[in-house]
């Protein structure tokens, strides 16, 4: 049982009250597959009631490390209002600056920055930075100390989503029972993916399908990055 749900109980006995957030609510397992049937990983999935819902309290900043000369993770989520925390845990400096997006690459960033990360030191992180995200939309972000380096932050209007792992599958728990809309969203789209509308109730398992194959990502370097 998740702890949020182990709170709610504790609640309700205490007060006697049976409502605790949501009154009921649903968990979605989505699966995510290109055109040919293959997993999706790096998928954005949002859900978003289409009724107006209760305000949820934000959730912890998510964190984004430099490590290896990567974002990781490559793509991340946070609903309107959230935070993202970069940490280095490289050796070496790294820099993080805000970039458009979008096929052509003129989608102007939800929001533009560019700061310096200071390296590890005696095997400690430099000191975090955290950026607080008011604005949904797509946000590229670049280090021009390593031109390779990518990462991706969508900004969700809804408290709901979840990022596909690389069997594209997304959890999203939690979710209000009732109709809602299931978004997909990936950083090499070229067109917005379909839109699916769902009831949500108990727990469910999802068919998603993305309309175009995303190129692989190469797998992560073990080593050999400590010259830089
Ligand atoms: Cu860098």
């Amino acid at each position: 049982m998740p702890k949020t749900s182990l709170a709610c109980v504790a609640v309700a006995a205490l007060t006697g009250l049976l409502s605790c957030g949501l009154a009921s609510a649903a968990q979605l397992q989505v699966t995510v597959t290109t055109p040919d049937g293959k997993p999706a990983a790096d998928v954005a999935v949002l859900v978003q009631p289409t009724a107006a819902w209760p305000q949820q309290p934000l959730p912890e900043p998510a964190v984004i490390a430099q490590q290896n000369i990567r974002f990781v993770p490559f793509v991340t989520v946070v609903p309107v209002g959230g935070t993202v925390r970069f940490v280095n845990r490289d050796r070496y400096d790294h820099h993080v600056r805000s970039q458009p997006g979008g096929p052509l690459g003129n989608v102007a960033p939800a929001k533009e920055f560019e700061f310096r990360m200071a390296a590890m030191k005696n095997g400690k992180e430099g000191p975090p930075a955290d950026l607080k995200l008011e604005v949904p939309g797509s946000i590229v972000l670049g280090c021009h100390l390593h031109g390779s380096m990518r990462g991706h932050v969508l900004v969700s209007p809804t408290p709901w989503y979840a990022v596909t792992d690389d069997k594209g599958v997304a959890r999203i728990t939690n979710v209000p029972d009732g109709q809602v809309e299931l978004k997909l969203w990936h950083p090499d789209q070229l067109t917005d993916q379909a839109t699916q509308r769902v009831q949500a109730a108990g727990a469910m398992s999802i068919e998603a399908p993305l309309n175009f194959a995303p190129r692989r990502r190469s797998a992560a370097p073990a080593s050999g990055y400590d010259k830089y």
